[in-house]
């Protein structure tokens, strides 16, 4: 048996990932950016130089989510458009010295505080990288599942019922003109609302807590369903990980 066929071998030998592991890679990424988003909704830095933001891991496959989300948009979206974001928000930090050692929520909660020459590009990039810090982990194919427990009941208590939130977040993302953001957020008196931001702006920026944010940026799924931004985000409510939001609604004090 040549070396090829020993290779072929072990490889057909080997079983595919469990899901355990799987689900335990998906765990320990989510943890992370739990972890760092805790009470101060901070966004891990990386392990490369002082001052460096990096790109986190994905946490799962890019088919993951299909048929909802197609793989090679998952790994566009993923590895070009996210990383371009943390690579010109290392550009923009760079050139400020007075914004090393900030946490990328600290930059976006005070963006006054962003000297004027780099301010655009920490909004739009930091924003960028943050949003989609938050969008990665919270996916995941739910079967129809909503959420539980009390985040279940603070939405009943807040939107009237589930259904009632699936449609005013559809609408939210329906109506957001050009690229933007949906979004579940907390505010500081622990009231849920359902808002929308364009651009790469985040509600940090103006005080509230994300604890789910539906991406409507045309990157996200032009692919598969080009100009139908409405199927799209019918498909987005099948791929929600309810037990990601209620733990951020946790974390923020819900
Ligand atoms: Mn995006």
């Amino acid at each position: 048996m040549g070396y090829t066929n020993i290779a072929f071998a072990i490889f057909m030998n080997t079983p595919p990932v469990p899901l355990t592991r799987r689900e335990a890679i998906r765990r320990a990424a989510l943890l992370g950016a739990m972890t760092a988003f805790g009470s101060t909704f901070s966004v891990a830095r990386g392990a490369g130089a002082p001052g460096a933001f990096s790109l986190p891991p994905l946490g799962y496959a890019f088919d993951a989510l299909e048929p909802y989300i197609d793989a090679r948009t998952m790994e566009i979206h993923h590895d070009k458009h996210h990383a371009a974001y943390v690579a010109n928000l290392n550009k923009a930090v760079a050139e400020a010295p007075s914004l090393a050692g900030k946490s990328v929520e600290a930059l976006l909660r005070d963006l006054d505080a962003v000297p004027e020459s780099v301010r655009n590009a920490v909004r739009n990039n930091g924003g960028g990288h943050a949003n989609h810090t938050l969008f990665w982990p919270q996916l995941k194919k739910n079967n129809g599942r909503g959420p539980a427990g009390e985040l279940a009941a603070a939405i009943d208590r807040k939107f009237g019922g589930f259904a009632q939130f699936q449609r005013q977040l559809t609408d939210a993302a329906t109506r957001q003109f050009g690229s933007g953001w949906a979004w579940l957020t907390l505010d500081r008196s622990n009231e849920l609302a359902v808002e929308s931001t364009p651009n790469q702006d985040t509600p940090l920026s103006k005080g509230r807590a994300p604890l789910l944010g539906l991406d409507v940026w045309e990157h996200a799924y032009y692919l598969k369903y080009q100009n139908r931004r409405p199927e799209y985000i019918e498909a987005f409510h099948r791929v929600i990980d309810w037990d990601v939001v209620a733990e951020r609604f946790k974390q923020a004090g819900g």
